[in-house]
């Protein structure tokens, strides 16, 4: 993309705005970047490397004309696509691309050199981080040149911004960013689970679903869809014609809807993760040890094997990293077991499905602490899932009420101004052999920077607890 001497305006001034901002400077483009966030929000020294980049940057909101008078607007993925103002450049005929499938672009044949980065691009409502670096890692175990990155923290930007030409790069695909490709086409598409989540930004869980299945829509043939056929959404979908399509499940097989039966590449029998690609191609792979704990997770390994042996990782390897593998932070992340009772923090359950999933991981009587900013989910299923063994619940942040509302008259509950009282209150809850879980089922933004400073948090104040 030749963007040389052409305006180009960055809507968002995050970490995918610096990236893209970085990568203009150096193709000699004139460019500003334009956040609805006052300078002193966004942090002077984030703007100050704009400038010294030689850009502009505008703040406190996006002026109409700067947009309607540009060459190129480059989306950032938390800027909502379909605002009346982009809808207006669209109608002046100036093109509108988001950041990942720019970067796309710039990494997978602009130059000769770079058309061998082979993209594994990883979403789904929940688990997609831990996939990805999973991935990574096998594939970092075999002896490949990897960039880890996307919706997990580094954006693919980052590598559009590099001389170094990976063999991989893994990549979490959030459907914010899906919402906004057009030729995006990963060499593996992997696609884990679709539940209700951001309805806060579309206008139907359909739209949501949608977005999620774009990460299939342009790939061809000699690429890999990889889909977990458990999945409600994803059992009835198929892959474009000629994509090699692996499908994924608990059982070997399962009914279609004709009644027959169809046979999953990947499962679980017994206490092994089994892959039969074909006749001559069976795989085990023992489970005992792999740490990571709940059939959820059992269920992201399969797609993990799938990937690492389309991309060719020998098995042995995958075998060593289904071992060392031990999962991401903030993830029913063990904290420690203080007086008895066991901490674990699940920040990163920001919706309904993954706080679900943490719930139905334990055995032992639970005390679990939710809440933060509400993203538009009904409450009933998680009370549901929680009739089982959570013996109380602590609400925090702006969705306590809502969360009272749904629990009222089937748990016990409580209100906490801060996740310290929250944390207080449930180690007064939890007796000896329990479980204290942080598993917001909301995102973190009403208290705290990101889900893992909340996370953080939690962890502080339970080990403050052992002082008590
Ligand atoms: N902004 C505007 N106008 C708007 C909306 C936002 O100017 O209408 C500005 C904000 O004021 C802010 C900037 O945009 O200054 C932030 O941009 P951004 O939200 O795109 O954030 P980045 O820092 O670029 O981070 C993004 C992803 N953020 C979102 O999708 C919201 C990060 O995922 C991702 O790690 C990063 O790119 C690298 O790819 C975060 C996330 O919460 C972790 N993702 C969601 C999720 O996982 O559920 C999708």
């Amino acid at each position: 993309m030749d963007v040389r001497k052409k305006k180009v305006v960055i809507a968002g001034l995050g970490v995918s705005g610096l990236w893209t901002a970085r990568w203009l400077a150096g193709q000699g483009a004139v460019f500003t970047v334009s956040d609805r966030r006052e300078k002193n929000q966004i942090g002077p020294a984030l703007c100050d490397e704009i400038e010294g980049l030689g850009g502009r940057v505008e703040t406190g909101g996006h002026s109409r004309s700067l947009f309607l008078n540009s060459d190129l607007v480059v989306l950032s993925p938390g800027v909502p696509h379909d605002m009346e103002l982009f809808v207006q450049a669209r109608e002046k005929g100036i093109p509108i691309i988001g950041e990942m499938e720019l970067a796309f672009r710039i990494i997978s044949g602009e130059t000769r050199e770079r058309r061998g980065v082979r993209i594994i691009a990883v979403t789904g409502t929940n688990g997609k981080s831990t996939v990805t670096e999973f991935i990574g890692l096998l594939l970092k175990k075999a002896g490949a040149d990897v960039f880890v990155g996307g919706n997990i923290g580094t954006p693919l930007m980052a590598l559009a911004c590099q001389k170094r030409v990976p063999d991989y790069a893994v990549v979490e695909v959030s459907s914010f960013q899906l919402d906004t490709i057009q030729e995006f086409s990963p060499y593996i598409s992997v696609c884990l689970n679709i539940s209700p989540d951001h309805l806060e930004r579309y206008d139907s869980y359909s739209s949501y679903i949608n977005s999620k299945l774009r990460i299939f829509e342009n790939q061809h043939k000699d690429q890999f869809s990889v889909l977990n056929d458990d999945d409600e959404v994803l059992s009835g979908f198929r892959a474009p014609e000629g994509v090699r399509e692996l499908r994924y499940g608990m059982t070997r097989e399962r009914r279609g809807p004709g009644g027959g039966k169809i046979k999953r590449d990947a499962f679980i029998g017994g206490d092994d993760c089994i892959v039969e690609i074909g006749p001559e191609k069976r795989h085990e792979f023992s489970l005992p040890g792999f740490s990571l704990p709940g059939i959820h997770n059992r269920s992201n390994l399969l797609s993990v094997v799938l990937a690492a042996l389309c991309a060719g990782v020998d098995p042995e390897i995958i075998r060593e990293g289904i071992r060392e593998f031990k999962g991401l932070r903030h993830r029913i992340e063990f904290v420690g077991e203080i007086k008895a009772i066991r901490y674990y923090d699940d920040s990163k359950a920001t919706n309904l499905d993954a706080a679900i999933k943490a719930v139905e991981c334990f055995d032992s009587k639970i005390v679990l602490i939710a809440g933060g900013r509400h993203k538009g989910a009904d409450y009933k299923p998680l009370v549901d899932a929680c009739l089982g063994n959570v013996k109380k619940a602590v609400f925090i942040g702006e969705a306590s009420e809502l969360l009272a509302e749904a629990f009222e008259g089937s748990i016990p509950y409580s209100m906490a101004g801060s996740m310290e009282e929250a944390v207080y209150i449930a180690s007064k809850a939890a007796a000896p052999g329990e479980v204290v879980l942080l598993a917001p089922a909301c995102s973190s933004f009403d208290m705290f920077t990101d889900y893992a400073q909340r996370g953080t948090v939690f962890s502080q104040a339970a080990r403050r607890i052992a002082d008590v």
